[in-house]
């Protein structure tokens, strides 16, 4: 075995990769970021608790989440910087953790590919200077305690301690977004790339979205968000930027077919890149964490080589009319926690007088597997009375449909990126409220599709949160066992998805 790596939905037969990922991370680099975080670890024994080293350690978790950074040398720098600073004995190594029992293996997977996914959350809440001392102390503690053997019980209270910790820091980065970007307002976003000179930016980090967007103001250069960059669109400090004009392409795992030859310059700020291919390799650029060989890296968040880059290449020579996946021009995004506050009385009253019947939270990450088209044939298949509530890349599934509106709603709602599910738990809190029962009560049916470890410490919080009936996809972790799988099953009725009639039925009957 070369490697093993078993982190996330397309790991290699359901089982893990183990010559070489599916992700097309080799077996050398995903050796090198077991190296990583085998070092926060160590580092984490007995290094000072402040603002610079939890950068440090969140920066590191987040390197090594699913399609971040593929380049060996960055890594390895990353790694030497981390054991420099070191001043521990301890010298655990991450690799004990794959010749573990099949149940603790599981459990200490849960927590470390939920600490992974908190601190992707966390590093775009730093990033704009918010920091949480709760959740700053918990990875700390989690580190520190990672090599420690424990009880079965033990290790599920910690399992859900990272969903309740997650839930902290998912607010965290919600005031850290709202605050810096004012409240998302609804949005239309036009799927068309007018002529000349473009930039498309794709990931998560709306900061470096902002740094971009001033830096090339009246340059002539348009910027066109991509992926989960979508709801920055929304945001009233980001939205004032005249250049930043629509959305290019669909969900992540399309963007090989979607960037060849684009006469565009892309800039990843976050996952999900891919294998970058020959017809647009000399035009992708990286920042922060991310970074993939034979591409540029920008240095001290200086975009001039995207800009100039963008201006060479020229873009399209006429405006060119493009669509999501069912073919539709313009996607409604916007929909964050205070829009939804601000109306769910009408929402309740809808649902009350049965107008309403039922709100799909359908939504996570989207993925390469056939499997997928689950999701648009469920949307689909929706009755008129019932909305959508959406988020993450997964909706590129449906978010082109026209469902239509009840009384004036939309019937696919979309809160935003993956890193707004605060918003969407927040919303469900609400509902419950206003109706006066609790969650599990509401009208309202979690159908959810995962792929990285993102959406597992958003599962985590779900769990935390005591939410039943969830239903995953398009298949469940490899990292979960036989027992922890059952345990998760007869605790919270998780469910895997089946068909979108069957499902939908069900989720109809309240089951
Ligand atoms: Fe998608 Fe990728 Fe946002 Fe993930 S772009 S798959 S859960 O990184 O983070 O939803
Ligand atoms: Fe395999 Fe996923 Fe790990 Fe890549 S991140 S090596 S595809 S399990």
């Amino acid at each position: 075995m070369d490697m093993f790596c078993f982190q996330c939905e397309q790991t290699a037969h359901n089982s893990g990769c183990t010559s070489g990922g599916v992700c097309s991370k080799s077996a050398k680099c995903a050796n090198l970021q077991d190296d990583l975080i085998s070092s926060v670890i160590n580092f984490s024994q007995n290094c000072e608790r402040n603002k610079e080293n939890i950068k440090l350690i969140t920066k590191a978790l987040f390197m090594t989440v699913t399609n971040v950074n593929f380049c060996d040398e960055d890594i390895l720098n990353f790694t030497q910087e981390i054991k420099n600073l070191s001043k521990t004995d301890t010298n655990y190594d991450l690799k004990e953790l794959w010749r573990k029992d099949e149940d603790t293996r599981s459990l200490k997977s849960l927590i470390l590919f939920g600490l992974k996914g908190m601190a992707a959350y966390y590093y775009h809440a730093i990033v704009l200077g918010y920091y949480d001392q709760k959740v700053s102390d918990f990875i700390f503690d989690t580190l520190k305690q990672f090599p420690q053997e424990f009880k079965t019980d033990e290790l599920i209270s910690e399992v859900l301690k990272v969903g309740e910790i997650n839930l902290k820091c998912m607010e965290l980065l919600d005031k850290a977004n709202t605050e810096t970007y004012k409240d998302p307002i609804p949005t239309k976003v036009s799927c068309t790339i007018e002529k000349g000179p473009f930039i498309i930016v794709s990931g998560h980090d709306l900061h470096d979205l902002e740094k971009l967007l001033k830096q090339s103001e009246g340059s002539g250069v348009n910027i066109y968000t991509h992926g989960e960059m979508l709801p920055c669109h929304s945001y009233p400090e980001l939205k004032k930027y005249s250049h930043l004009k629509g959305n290019f392409g669909t969900a992540w795992q399309n963007q090989q077919k979607e960037f060849d030859n684009v006469p565009a310059a892309i800039l990843f700020t976050t996952n999900c890149i891919m294998k970058v291919q020959n017809s647009y390799k000399d035009r992708v650029f990286t920042t922060s964490v991310v970074n993939y060989p034979n591409t540029i890296h920008i240095k001290d968040d200086d975009f001039t080589p995207v800009i100039e880059t963008a201006k060479k290449l020229g873009g399209y020579k006429e405006d060119r009319k493009m669509t999501g996946i069912n073919g539709g021009n313009e996607l409604l995004c916007g929909f964050g926690r205070k829009t939804l506050f601000d109306n769910a009385n009408k929402l309740v009253t809808l649902m009350k007088e049965g107008k309403i019947k039922r709100i799909f939270l359908l939504g996570g990450c989207d993925g390469a597997k056939v499997g997928r088209n689950y999701y648009t044939e469920f949307a689909k298949l929706t009755p008129k009375d019932t909305l959508i509530l959406t988020l993450a890349c997964g909706k590129y599934r449906f978010n082109d449909l026209d469902l239509g509106e009840i009384e004036g709603i939309p019937r696919i709602i979309d809160v935003g990126q993956c890193n707004d599910a605060y918003s969407a738990i927040r919303i469900a809190q609400e509902l419950a409220h206003v109706y006066g029962c609790n969650v599990n009560e509401v009208p309202l049916s979690f159908v959810l599709s995962w792929y990285e470890q993102k959406a597992v410490c958003i599962l985590l919080t779900l769990l935390y949160l005591k939410i039943e009936n969830i239903r995953l996809g398009p298949s469940l972790p490899a990292f979960l066992s036989k027992n922890v799988l059952n345990f998760l099953v007869e605790k919270f009725k998780i469910k895997q998805i089946t068909t979108p009639q069957k499902d939908l039925q069900d989720c109809l009957f309240g089951r």
